[in-house]
């Protein structure tokens, strides 16, 4: 069984996302943002406990992804090129995506994100912890209005990711406020 502490935020959303994908057993201690010194790590969230491996704390979302998919043997290839395609798609979410901090760099990023989801269904080989890590992030960005019909390819896979069941559980687990909720569904549909 996997403790794990988060909240409703987007590094949050990604590991109960993950976990709900990989049907880990979890119980989730659902902490405010604001007030996280319940969780096991430097009062930082998302972080998880995992007791079958002598209470094993990772923090760090991507981390705690990687740490998922390698114990599960799941939403990760083993071999080398494709962990690899895995892990540089996941390390753009972790510099590029989340640190966005002007229109222009967040246009270009999209774009790199569309080039690729040419003729590629997901970002890296088949649905990855790469896909989810990047989707939590575009998810929110979409709520500030950027001009979608640039990037049909992304559209595309934001809608493919959204339908996913398990994502869908993800989020509810650590459900947003009401506005936060319905404003990013209206920005997902004007996506679509
Ligand atoms: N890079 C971290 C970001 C985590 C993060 O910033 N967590 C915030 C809440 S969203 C937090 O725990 N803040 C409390 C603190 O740092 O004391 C990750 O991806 O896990």
């Amino acid at each position: 069984m996997i403790d794990l502490y988060s909240a409703a935020t987007p590094d949050g959303h990604m590991v109960s996302i993950a976990l709900e994908e990989l049907q880990l057993p979890y119980a989730l201690h659902a902490l405010d943002k604001q007030n996280s010194e319940q969780t096991v790590s430097y009062g930082r969230i998302p972080a998880i406990n995992d007791r079958d491996e002598d209470n094993f704390v990772v923090f760090e979302s991507g981390a705690i992804l990687i740490y998922l998919s390698e114990k599960t043997g799941k939403l990760m290839p083993s071999d080398m090129k494709g962990r690899s395609k895995v892990l540089q798609w996941l390390m753009f979410q972790m510099g590029g995506i989340d640190a966005i901090k002007d229109e222009a760099s967040r246009m270009h990023l999209f774009r790199v994100m569309d080039e690729r989801l040419q003729g590629n269904e997901y970002l890296a080989g088949d649905y990855s912890i790469a896909d989810i890590a990047n989707w939590v992030r575009i998810r929110t960005h979409m709520r500030s209005g950027i001009s979608v019909d640039d990037f049909p390819n992304l559209k595309r896979w934001a809608q493919a990711i959204k339908a996913r069941s398990g994502v869908q559980r993800g989020l509810l687990m650590l459900p947003s406020s009401r506005d936060i909720e319905a404003d990013l569904d209206e920005s997902m549909e004007k996506f679509a």
